[in-house]
């Protein structure tokens, strides 16, 4: 029996778009996501835009914020919202010059109120950028060879790749094809390059349409005037390291070596994090392993599983649109005949790996060429220059001597990479003037905690994240001296709503915003973000944080096993029970 006839195709793209939902009329009806932005971008009457072009705008790396400690008291004066836009950077591995850093630097001063935000996916980000700025900023990028293109949006998220492409010959191999997966997978529509760099629209311009995977479209020969049904995330892991967390990305690559070199990848789909609060039907997953490929077979398996998600995705109901729902409806086994499908080859058996942890080793290492790399820990990912410490300053004044190239990771922290060693003592004094270096000595839980934005920019945030975690983590690491636990490397990670952007279900301590003050806290998750964690305590605040975690580190000070990580006590001692299937499909 052919399995694609049994299959229920109500919510996809062969359905007529009065049967989908209205963002997709948006998306077909935009014109290649052009919409009415330029119009929305001269209104006189607002500093915001259109709610239809604020979703395009998203397909170009941006989002309409408004400043939320602000917004009762605008309200009050019956004013607006303090409308400004977040600016995220396309920077697949978060690879940077230090020319780049330098214009990037320039333009959160000139733009974005002297502060620079380092994200969950190797990026930066920008925050109260003002509408009429935002012309300029793309323009200064572009000048420094930098985009925002697909940034956000129903596209191919910001490509990741395990840090450092500098540490051995493998490192570079991967990030190259992460750099190239990134180029393939951003759409092609010049309505980006009309809109902010003021080209002219190209008459009759073809694009050679995608094999086996195209969709006919001349303008977007993959993606179509639909695009996809939801963000798709890309990732690229090298073992030991699961830096990444590749088991959260919607189609992960592992990489495989033979004698140091690169020979291909194992293949995951299905991951991601985001959930919302009593809508169990919405759920983190973790990435499940289908195969492996060669090297050079990598755009294909990308072209032919993003194509089955475009094709297949709900696009009906954005709430079930990612690709780790059409995984679960259809199940792992058609998904990946489907796949096999579409490539014309069936995928090879998975090659053994081992992963050891999700954090980043902070410090200096030297690479296979004797070149050397210092990963600094920026809290939270905000380089802003405070009165105790000028970050902002320290990492411009690197920039002006480095002649390597800077790193960003997935756990928002940088990479001062490919030094040589006669340059090391040059930086180390600019890192030690600017107080770069203080992670020395941070516990080894802060050392491994992530915060999301949330407040004051996320219209999503229901309880504060990267300004209270640095608060909390102090209050925390005195529980964590009185039972000798300082020095352990324990991963936290805390956000201020359910979404996940800080992909908190699997680390060994969650948090989750439920409301101002009030946090879901989860236990169990893998070290090496292998395992999802589990609720603990729901809707709790501080006291009962801190006192759940005298008790379950107190606890595992006592009694833990040679070697045993935090997140697997957890479970032994019985304080949560083990995920095992790979998906939480409702809360305990
Ligand atoms: Fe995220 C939405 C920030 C990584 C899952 N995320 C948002 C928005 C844009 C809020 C919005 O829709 O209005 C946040 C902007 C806040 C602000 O003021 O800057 C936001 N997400 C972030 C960043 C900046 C968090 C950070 O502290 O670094 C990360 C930017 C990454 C990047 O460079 O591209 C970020 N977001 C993630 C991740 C982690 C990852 O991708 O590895 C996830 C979980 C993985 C996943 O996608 O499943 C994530 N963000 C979400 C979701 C939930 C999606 C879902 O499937 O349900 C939303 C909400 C949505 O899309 O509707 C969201
Ligand atoms: Fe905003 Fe929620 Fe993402 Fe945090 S997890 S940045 S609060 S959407």
């Amino acid at each position: 029996m052919d399995p694609h006839k049994e299959t229920d195709r109500s919510r996809d793209r062969s359905q007529p778009l009065e049967n989908l939902g209205p963002d997709e009329t948006l998306k077909a009806t935009s014109d290649y996501l052009r919409g009415t932005i330029e119009q929305s971008l001269a209104d006189e009457i607002t500093a915001g835009v259109a709610e239809s072009d604020n979703k395009l705008l998203k397909f170009h790396g941006m989002y309409q914020q408004d400043d939320r400690d602000i917004r009762d008291e605008r309200r009050r004066q019956k004013l607006e919202p303090e409308y400004t836009f977040m600016v995220r950077l396309r920077l697949p591995g978060g690879v940077v010059s230090p020319s780049q850093w330098l214009s990037i630097d320039d333009l959160a001063r000139r733009f974005g109120r002297d502060s620079l935000r380092l994200t969950t996916r190797q990026t930066f980000q920008y925050h109260y950028i003002e509408r009429q700025n935002l012309k300029t900023l793309l323009q200064d990028l572009r000048d420094a060879v930098i985009d925002t293109k697909a940034a956000c949006g129903d596209d191919s998220r910001g490509v990741m790749s395990t840090v450092n492409p500098h540490l051995s010959a493998l490192h570079g191999q991967v990030y190259a094809v992460a750099s190239e997966a990134s180029d393939h997978a951003v759409h092609r529509t010049t309505g980006y390059e009309e809109i902010w760099y003021q080209e002219e629209r190209p008459a009759g311009e073809k694009k050679a349409p995608l094999k086996q995977v195209a969709t006919g479209d001349e303008t977007e020969p993959f993606y179509g005037k639909t695009y996809m049904p939801r963000k798709f995330k890309i990732g690229f892991a090298v073992p030991p390291s699961n830096d990444i967390d590749v088991y959260s990305q919607d189609l992960g690559f592992v990489a495989v070596a033979e004698q140091g070199e690169l020979k291909g990848f194992n293949v995951m789909i299905g991951g991601g994090m985001g959930r919302t609060d009593r809508a169990p039907e919405t759920y983190p997953r973790l990435a499940d392993l289908i195969g492996y490929v060669d090297a050079d077979q990598v755009i294909p398996v990308i072209d032919a599983v993003m194509s089955v998600q475009r094709d297949f995705g709900d696009r009906v109901n954005r709430a079930h649109a990612r690709f780790k729902y059409t995984v679960d409806d259809k199940g792992v086994e058609w998904i990946k005949a489907e796949i096999e499908n579409r490539l014309g080859f069936e995928l090879g058996p998975v090659s053994p790996f081992e992963f050891t942890s999700n954090g980043d080793p902070l410090g200096w290492v030297e690479g296979e060429d004797g070149r050397e790399h210092c990963t600094l820990f920026i809290q939270n990912g905000r380089l802003v220059n405070r009165p105790d410490s000028a970050l902002l300053d320290g990492m411009r004044a690197l920039a002006e001597i480095h002649k390597g190239t800077f790193l960003l990771t997935p756990n928002q922290n940088v990479i001062v990479a490919d030094v040589e060693p006669e340059d090391r003592p040059a930086i180390e004094a600019i890192m030690k003037e600017h107080r770069l270096g203080e992670f020395e000595g941070a516990s080894g839980l802060r050392r491994n905690s992530m915060a999301c934005v949330a407040f004051p920019t996320c219209a999503l945030a229901m309880a504060e994240s990267e300004r209270y975690l640095p608060e909390l983590l102090t209050k925390v690491e005195e529980i964590l001296d009185r039972h000798g636990l300082t020095d352990d490397p324990i991963t936290i990670r805390m956000t201020g709503c359910p979404n996940g952007c800080a992909r908190p279900y699997i680390s060994e301590i969650g948090l989750t915003g439920r409301a101002p003050g009030k946090y879901n806290l989860y236990f169990g998750g893998g070290f090496h973000g292998q395992r999802l964690n589990r609720m603990y305590l729901e809707n709790v605040g501080e006291e009962a944080i801190l006192e759940a975690l005298e008790e379950t580190l107190g606890h595992y000070a006592r009694e833990r096993r040679p070697d045993e990580p935090f997140g697997d006590f957890t479970i032994r001692a019985g304080y949560v029970t083990e995920v095992k299937e790979g998906r939480l499909f409702s809360a305990p």
